[in-house]
C-alpha cells in the first residue's frame, strides 16, 4: 500500500474527533492505515520576514506537519484570492468578486511554499491527495521542483460554468495548472461536466472515455466524486442517553409542537436571509402555526474579516429581529438565531428532535449538514427534509422536498408540506434517502478516489 499525503489549507484537528467531523476522521482513517502526512496551514500569522519552518508532529505512522503564514499572505492569498475571488465566482456570485493584482500574486506565492516545504517530505511512491479550492496550483508547483508523485486534487466547492468562470483573472492559468495533476475529483457531474466543457471549447481540450480528458499534452481523469458522511457514526451520536435529554429538553417548551432547524456557517451562499423571510411567509399565511411551530437556526460567523460576511450577518439580524417583533409573543419566540458552533453530538441530537430540516443554499458544492439530517433521523418517525436544487447533495436526494431558493412562497409551500405530511410518506422518503447515503458514504467517497489516483501511471507524468 502507498502512503497517503494530504494536503489542505487547514489541518484538520486528528486528536479531538468529536469536534472535527466526518471528513477528518474519514481522512485521518485512511492515513492511520497506511501511514503518511497531513500537511497544511498552522493557523498562525507572522510578523514580515519572520522564517516560514515546518513544524511536525508524529504520532505512530501519521505527521502532522504544518506551516504558519505571513499577514501579507493571509490578506493576499487567504482573504484575497481564495476568499475574494475564487470562492464567489464559484459559487456563482460574480458581484461579490473583488480582485487585486496583488491577491493573484499571493495565491501564487504560498502554493509556491507550500511546495517548496512539502517537496521534501514526499517518498517517491506517495499518493499525494490535494483538497479544495485554496492548492489549485500545487500540483504545478510541485512538478516544477522535479515531484513525480502521483497527484489528486478535490474541489469541495462548486466548478463554475465557462462563462462564469472566465470572470477569474488568470482562470487560463489556473485550468492549465490543474492539468498538472492526475485525477481532479468533482462533487457532481454538473460540475465535471462545467470542466470538461470549458476544457474542450476554450483550451483545445478533447474529452475521452471514463472522465478522462486531454489537453496541454497530457491526459487526466476529471470526474464526479460526490462526498458522503460516516451515516452510522453521526446516527449513533443522534441515540445516545445525552441526546435523549437533550431532545427531551427542546419539548419541554410544551407550548411548541413542531421545531424547524437549519445549521450553516454564515455564509452568502446558504441562503440564509431568503430561508428567513420564508419562514416569516409561513407564518403569514398558516397563522395556525402561531405559537405551535419554532425555527431554530445555527449560523456561526466564519470569515468576518470579508466585507461581504459582515453584510450578511447585520441581514440577519435585522430579519430575525423584524421577524421576531412581528409574531412573536411573551411566551414564544418563533425564531431563534444562535451564533455559535455546537458540538456534533449536540448537533446531532438537534437534528433528531427537529421535524423539518432546512437545507436551503442558493449554491453549494455537496452539503454535508442535508445527509447529517437524514442520518440523524429516528426511521420510525423520521422528519422531513427540505432541500435546495442547487446544493450538490440535490443530485442525489432525490426524495427530499426540492424547492428552489430565491423562490420564498416555494419554500413557505414547502415548509408547510413537510410539517403537515403523513407518517407513511415520511417513512418512505426517509427510507429512501437513508439508503442513498449510506451507498455514498464518505468512506466510499474516499476509497473510490484513491482506486483511481492508484491506477494513474507515475511516469505518464512528464
Ligand atoms: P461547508 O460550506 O462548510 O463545506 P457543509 O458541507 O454543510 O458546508 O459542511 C459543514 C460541516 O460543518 C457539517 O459537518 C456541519 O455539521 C458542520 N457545522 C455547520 N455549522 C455548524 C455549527 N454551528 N456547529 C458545529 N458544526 C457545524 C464545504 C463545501 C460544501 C461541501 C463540504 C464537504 O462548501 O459544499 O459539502 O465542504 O466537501
Amino acid at each position: 500500500m502507498n502512503r497517503l499525503v494530504i494536503v489542505s489549507n487547514r489541518v484538520a484537528d486528528l486528536e479531538n474527533q468529536v469536534q472535527s467531523g466526518g471528513l477528518a476522521v474519514a481522512l485521518g482513517e485512511a492515513i492511520r492505515s497506511v501511514g503518511g502526512i497531513w500537511f497544511g496551514w498552522d493557523g498562525n500569522v507572522e510578523e514580515e520576514g519572520t522564517p516560514l519552518t515546518v513544524t511536525q508532529t508524529v504520532q505512530n505512522n501519521v505527521t502532522v506537519a504544518t506551516i504558519p503564514m505571513t499577514g501579507q499572505d493571509y490578506d493576499e492569498y487567504y482573504l484575497g484570492f481564495a476568499n475574494k475571488v475564487l470562492w464567489p465566482v464559484c459559487h456563482y456570485r460574480l458581484d461579490l468578486v473583488q480582485f487585486e493584482p496583488a491577491y493573484l500574486e499571493g495565491y501564487k506565492r504560498v502554493n509556491k511554499t507550500f511546495a517548496n516545504a512539502l517537496a521534501p517530505l514526499l517518498k517517491p511512491d506517495d499518493l499525494v491527495w490535494v483538497h479544495d479550492y485554496h492548492l489549485m496550483s500545487l500540483a504545478s508547483e510541485l512538478r516544477a521542483l522535479g515531484a513525480k508523485q502521483r497527484l489528486g486534487f478535490f474541489l469541495h466547492i462548486p466548478f463554475p460554468p465557462p462563462e462564469l468562470l472566465q470572470a477569474i483573472p488568470a482562470h487560463d492559468w489556473l485550468i492549465e495548472a490543474l492539468f498538472r495533476f492526475d485525477v481532479l475529483g468533482f462533487q457532481t457531474s454538473n460540475d465535471a461536466s462545467n470542466f470538461h466543457r470549458f476544457v474542450s471549447e476554450h483550451a483545445g481540450g478533447v474529452t475521452r472515455t471514463c472522465g478522462r480528458i486531454e489537453a496541454f499534452g497530457k491526459t487526466i481523469v476529471a470526474k464526479p466524486f460526490p462526498i458522503g458522511i460516516d451515516v452510522e457514526e453521526f446516527a449513533a451520536a443522534a441515540q445516545t442517553a445525552e441526546a435523549a435529554s437533550q431532545i427531551e429538553r427542546l419539548n419541554r417548551r410544551t407550548i411548541v409542537r413542531s421545531h424547524i432547524i437549519g445549521v450553516d456557517r454564515l455564509d452568502y451562499t446558504k441562503g440564509l436571509p431568503e430561508r428567513f423571510k420564508a419562514f416569516g411567509k409561513l407564518l403569514e399565511t398558516h397563522p395556525e402555526h402561531l405559537k405551535t411551530v419554532t425555527f431554530m437556526q445555527i449560523a456561526p460567523p466564519t470569515r468576518i474579516e470579508v466585507e461581504a460576511y459582515a453584510n450578511i450577518r447585520k441581514e440577519l439580524e435585522e430579519l430575525s429581529g423584524a421577524i421576531n417583533g412581528e409574531f412573536g409573543d411573551f411566551d414564544w419566540t418563533p425564531l431563534r438565531y444562535i451564533h455559535r458552533t455546537v458540538p456534533r453530538n449536540t448537533l446531532a441530537a438537534l437534528f433528531r428532535g427537529c421535524e423539518v430540516g432546512l437545507v436551503t443554499p442558493l449554491r453549494d458544492g455537496m452539503n454535508l449538514v442535508s445527509k447529517e439530517y437524514v442520518a440523524a433521523q429516528n426511521e420510525d418517525d423520521p422528519g422531513v427534509l427540505v432541500l435546495s436544487k442547487f446544493a450538490g447533495a440535490a443530485e442525489e436526494l432525490e426524495e427530499a422536498l426540492i424547492v428552489n431558493p430565491y423562490n420564498i412562497d416555494d419554500m413557505a409551500n414547502a415548509m408547510q408540506i413537510a410539517l403537515k405530511m403523513p407518517l407513511k410518506e415520511r417513512k418512505q422518503r426517509h427510507s429512501a434517502l437513508l439508503a442513498r447515503i449510506k451507498k455514498h458514504d464518505v468512506r466510499h467517497w474516499r476509497k473510490s478516489f484513491l482506486e483511481v489516483l492508484t491506477a494513474c501511471k507515475p511516469e505518464a507524468v512528464s
